[in-house]
Order: structure tokens, then sequence, then C-alpha cells
């Protein structure tokens, strides 16, 4: 998913913010991105819910209109007794709220630019806006715009009930630090049911943006004992990871190394010449793609190119999945998106790799997550965002697994690790579930083993173990 920012200051957004409860804004149309046409505004903005405008202009003023209905375009006048008028400056010191004048105006829902009566947005498909003050709404001009009609920006934010904390969590986490011990211990003596695999290989997957590397330099830093940074993190419009990395985890500077390979790749995108490729994913899943290879949109790997491993064996190729999702993103996926994921899901299936969610930024998308992370499991937000997410992806809510990465903190923190590190449980558990599918077969001792790649025939051992040569 491409980034898209919005121009509300802290202070601006602050003082919008103040307008409602405790709400999330997220951000649907910039015009300067995606043009100042009510065809645009219309595309992004009908059947979102609440929504809120926010008209930029060179006075120094930000300023709009809240809907609590949907926009829909079908040429009706829409009563909403929520419906409201705001204006923002520097100087002031809260916002203006304008409630209409009878109660009940919203606003005409035609296919032009937005128009509440005494503001009309985008006229004529321009960065203008047509003030009446009078009509459903009375305001002092120079307080609502300072007079100056033309526009320097025009955002339209989705605005999305927080609530509050459950009664009981949704899910139990002891928060102590035996429990953290407890935890690396058994990550740190994990071992595959499989001899000759030492390492769960695990990879994370998703767009752009989403905390895929950041979660691997989380893992790292704990097991360190210190932050570290070794997979590059950053925000930009393209994937700022653009090789493919297999990461290995030591405990302590220079200990023992983990059983645990996390695998970090470039981020999907919304267009389909960029981003990770459909091929590169499957030829990773199968192992063929080795570390540091440098990923080529337009073109995936092939068969016979330098960088791709003919001769792989079930230690090559991914035994769990992880789809990386920015929980502040989850009510925003389009069809394109879901689609994608519906197509990668397909595949991972087809191949027999288990799958998990990890739902990231829980700090970003709830306050009160944020304050405490003792909350991710209390608070109501997170939990429909986790349903959302499990609901949208089918994937089960078993499998939904909200973090909180490192991304500007000097020191680690128990709550921070004890999420993080219930996730790498939850990957080597998994992990067993890919390794126990490839027996099919016993009898009188004899365990048949197979892979779902071919990688090698399938061998039959009389020990009683469960071992693939
Ligand atoms: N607050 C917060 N920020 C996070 C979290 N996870 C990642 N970030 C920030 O989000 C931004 C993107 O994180 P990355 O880890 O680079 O994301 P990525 O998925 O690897 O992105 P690409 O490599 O570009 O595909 C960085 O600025 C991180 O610091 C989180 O859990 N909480
Ligand atoms: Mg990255």
């Amino acid at each position: 998913m491409s980034v898209v920012t919005s121009s509300l200051s802290t202070d601006q957004e602050e003082k919008l913010l103040s307008l409602f409860g405790h709400v999330r804004l997220h951000l649907l149309y910039k015009a300067s991105i995606h043009g100042y046409k009510a065809r645009g505004f219309h595309d992004r903005c009908n059947y979102q819910g609440p929504t809120v405008i926010a008209a930029y202009n060179k006075a120094g003023f930000v300023f709009g209109a809240y809907t609590s209905k949907d926009y829909s375009a079908i040429d009706c006048d829409v009563t909403d007794d929520k419906a409201f008028l705001y204006s923002i400056t520097e100087r002031g010191r809260g916002a203006l709220r304008i409630a209409s004048v009878d109660g009940e105006h919203g606003f005409k829902d035609g296919e032009t630019g937005p128009d509440f009566g005494a503001l009309y947005f985008l006229d004529d498909d321009k960065p203008k806006v047509l003030s009446s003050p009078g009509i459903g709404f009375m305001f002092n001009p120079s307080q609502m715009h300072g007079d100056d009609l033309d526009l320097t920006e025009f955002e339209v934010y989705r605005v999305e009930e927080l609530g509050g904390l459950l009664a009981k969590p949704w899910r139990n986490v002891k928060w102590t630090a035996e429990r953290k011990q407890q935890l690396m211990q058994t990550i740190q003596n994990y071992k595959p049911d499989i001899h000759s695999v030492s390492q769960a290989k695990v990879l994370l997957v998703g767009y752009v943006g989403f905390g895929k590397s950041s979660f691997f330099n989380s893992i790292n830093s704990i097991f360190r004992g210190n932050m570290t940074c070794q997979a590059i993190c950053g925000v930009a419009e393209k994937s700022v990871t653009n090789q493919f990395r297999t990461f290995n985890i030591k405990v302590g500077k220079g200990g023992k190394t983990l059983p645990l390979i996390l695998c970090d790749t470039m981020g999907l995108e919304q267009t389909a010449d960029a981003g990770l490729d459909m091929e590169d994913i499957v030829n990773i899943y199968k192992g063929h793609i080795q570390d540091r290879y440098q990923f080529n949109p337009a073109s995936p790997l092939q068969l016979d190119a330098p960088g791709y491993k003919k001769h792989v064996t079930l230690k090559d190729v991914i035994h769990c999945v992880v789809y990386v999702v920015d929980t502040c993103s989850v009510s925003l996926f389009t069809e394109k998106v879901l689609e994608r994921f519906a197509t990668i899901r397909k595949k991972t299936n087809q191949l027999g790799i288990p799958q998990l969610v990890l739902m990231t930024k829980v700090d970003k998308a709830c306050p009160l997550v944020a304050k405490d992370l003792r909350n991710v499991y209390l608070s109501d937000y997170i939990h429909k965002k986790a349903l959302e997410l499990s609901a949208s992806l089918g994937i089960p809510l078993s499998c939904v697994l909200p973090v909180k990465n490192y991304s500007h903190e000097l020191e680690l923190d128990l709550n921070t690790d004890l999420l993080l590190l219930t996730a790498v449980d939850q990957m080597l558990n998994y992990t067993d579930s890919f390794f126990e599918n490839q027996i099919i077969d016993e009898k009188e001792g004899l365990v048949r083993i197979i892979d779902p790649y071919n990688l090698s025939q399938p061998t039959f051992s009389n020990n009683n173990t469960r071992s693939i040569v």
C-alpha cells in the first residue's frame, strides 16, 4: 500500500481530535495525490461511514465538515443531527465547532464535491470552496476560513470510534519477567522433529512499511540484550527492503545461534509491476532464493539465473509464513489488497505451509495500548481490528498475533518483549505442524515421510524416530 501521509500538524490533529470522543482518523483521500475531482472524492470516500473533511488554505486555516452518514452520490438531501462544520487556526486555542441551524442539516449527496450548503468543496473540480453562511449552518467567514476560498490541500478522513477497555482480556498473557525467561528458553531449546533440519525457517510477508524488518530487529534485540538495527527500516513510497535476507539470531553478542531463521522480504505493492512478485514468493517458499538476492520487480528470478539455488532440501524451504499487517491499515484494505492476500494464501495452502498473522503497531493504533501495552488484549479497538483482519484474510482469530515492534526506544521493555516472544513461540509451534504434516504413513515402527516439494524420495526409517535424510 503506498504511503499517503496526512498534512495535519500535531497541533492541528490534536485540535481536530478534540471535537470528537475517543476516535482514530484514517486518511482516505488527499487531493494533491488523488486529484481535485468530485469523481475521485466519491471513488475513495463513498460508503465509508463517518468522515471529516480537512480543507487547508494559505491563510493558515484548516476547516471542514463532519458527517456521521455515508456519501453515496445518489442525489438526495441527507439529514444528519451529528453533522457540524469546524475551523482550526494556529492562533486559536481550540477548534471552532458549528452545529447546523435546525439541528439536523447534513449535506446534499450528489455527484459533485461535498456540499454542506454553507460550505461546498471542490466546486467545478477545482481547489476551491464556495462559502454561503446561512445555508444549513451559520458562521462568520473570517473565523471559518479567513475569507480565503482557494485551497492548498483537501483531505477526507474516516472517523473511527476506538471504544474503551473490555471487561475481560480476550487472551491471557502473564506479564512477568519469569514468563519472559521461560519463553526465551523454549525458543532457544526448540528442535525440529526432522533430524536433517536444525532451524525453523519463518518468512515475513507484507505490504511496504508494515513492520517486517522491525520485527526481525526487535527479536534480534531481545536475544542480544540491547537495541540492534541489522535490518534497515524506515518509511518510503517503495519498499525499504529490496533484498531477500535470511537472518540468524544470536543469544548475546557472538553467542549461540537460535534454532530460528527469520526471512525478511521486499514489501508487497498495489501495482502489478512493483514490489514483491508472486513468482518470487513461490521461489522463496521452495528454497530457491538465496540470502541477499536483490529483487527485481520487473522480472522474477529465472531458473538459470546465478542467484537461483537448484538443489534444495527440507532445511531450505519455508516452514511457516507470517503475514505482517499494520493494525492502522486493517480497515483501509482495498479489494486489490485483499485479492493479493487471497492469491498468496491459496498458493501457501497448496504447499501446506502453516500461516500466522502479525498485527504490528498496536501502540500507534490505540492510545490505550500506547499508554500501557498490557491493555493490548483489553482494548476494544484492537480486538475489533483482530476480528476484522481474521475475517478479511480468512485466517482464524487464533492465528492473529498483535505486537508492538521496537521503533524509537533505546532500552528493552518487558511487556514489549513478552508480546514479541509469544509471537515467536507460536511461529515455532506452527513450524512443528509443517514438519508433522510430512508424515503420512506409519506401520510397524516404520515412519514414512514425504515433503510437498518432492525434494527427496520418500524414505523409510525403522528406528521409531521421525527422521528424514
Ligand atoms: N510505533 C510503531 N512503529 C513501528 C512498528 N513497527 C514498525 N514501525 C515503524 O514503521 C516503519 C516501517 O517499518 P519497517 O520495519 O521498515 O517496515 P517493512 O515492512 O520492513 O517495510 P519495507 O521494507 O519498506 O517493505 C518504521 O519507521 C518503523 O520504525 C510498531 O510496532 N510500532
Ligand atoms: Mg523492510
